[in-house]
């Protein structure tokens, strides 16, 4: 039974629900199978309804990748004990965060207030992957230790698998949780050049796209190393690839007509191969499994060079 004290405001009545205004407070309430008669005014004692406001929770995206960093937020009034002070929601007065992985790694974590009075919880889990070796092919090992460490709101850290899952769930009543969960999963690199041919004076610009790469966050650019090969020069040279945006890499292949040791030798009519080798595979392919990704471009044949 719920006894309303005061006088509250009935603001709408819509689709059997009903929002009542009790100061600042605005709560909404279902009747139960009784039905809506079960309000009884002028004595505003409510018999058999149920409180239906809980908690949101919710990550900001709809997948990641292995080692993405994970922003979680709660929505939660009932969590907002002080109006002039930051709160937090979490493992303590009777109310519990868990988060975890389909693959067994867990953390108790804790959301901060985003503002004194804003009712919003939230708080980032890094994602650590797990240990590949050098997956950007640059000689340095990266490290992915799939350590999970951390108690909130910012310094959590949490491994994952190949394919794997990643859940936060919020107890926050007895017995009464919400939950969310949003898949983590592995990218086949994509790679190509800017055009289908270039004239021979002209850089050929080569991208990949590879959401696991992103190893560095913040002002930290990362790069990624890829063959490249003429038919005029087949050993080729190694072009690095810098990011231009989280998980996409950029770079122009430094073509020229004499051969050097940093650039590609081309003649007019040649076909240019790129190869990427990704190592950051999703499922089907096996853990450590290295799939090579070609892209090819074309030197236009042209009567411009002067002999
Ligand atoms: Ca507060
Ligand atoms: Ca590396
Ligand atoms: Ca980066
Ligand atoms: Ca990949």
């Amino acid at each position: 039974m719920v006894t309303v004290m005061g006088q509250p405001e009935t603001t709408t009545s819509e689709g059997g629900s009903i929002t009542m205004s009790v100061g600042n407070t605005e709560v909404m309430y279902l009747p139960s199978a009784d039905g809506i008669n079960a309000i009884t005014p002028p004595n505003l004692v409510f018999t058999n309804i149920q409180k239906i406001e809980h908690p949101i929770i919710e990550f900001d995206q709809r997948d990641y990748s292995w080692n993405d960093k994970v922003y979680l937020s709660i929505t939660d009034p009932a969590s907002n004990i002080n109006p002039n002070e930051i709160d937090f929601v979490g493992s303590f007065n009777n109310k519990k965060l868990e988060i975890f992985t389909d693959s067994g790694k867990h953390l108790d974590y804790v959301l901060s207030e985003t503002g004194k009075n804003s009712n919003f919880f939230t708080g980032e889990i890094q994602l650590t992957g797990f240990l590949l070796g050098d997956v950007n092919n640059d000689g340095i090992e990266d490290i992915l230790t799939s350590e999970t460490s951390g108690i909130g709101p910012y310094n959590g850290k949490i491994g994952t698998a190949q394919s794997d899952k990643i859940t936060a769930r919020y107890y926050y009543a007895p017995g009464e949780y919400v939950d969310t969960s949003v898949p983590i999963r592995m990218y086949l690199g994509e790679l190509g050049f800017f055009m289908r041919s270039y004239d021979i004076a002209q850089k050929p610009i080569l991208r990949l796209n590879d959401y696991d790469l992103n190893l560095a966050y913040g002002d930290k650019s990362d790069i990624v190393s890829v063959n490249v090969k003429s038919d005029s020069d087949l050993n080729g040279i190694v072009v690095q690839l810098h990011e231009t945006w989280p998980g996409v890499f950029e770079g122009e292949i430094p073509t020229s007509q004499v051969k050097t040791s940093s650039s590609l030798l081309v003649s007019p009519g040649d076909e240019i191969t790129a190869t990427y080798y990704d190592k950051t595979l999703p499922d089907p392919y096996a853990k450590g499994e290295i799939l090579p990704i070609l892209a090819t471009t074309q030197i236009q044949k042209t009567n411009q060079v002067n002999y």
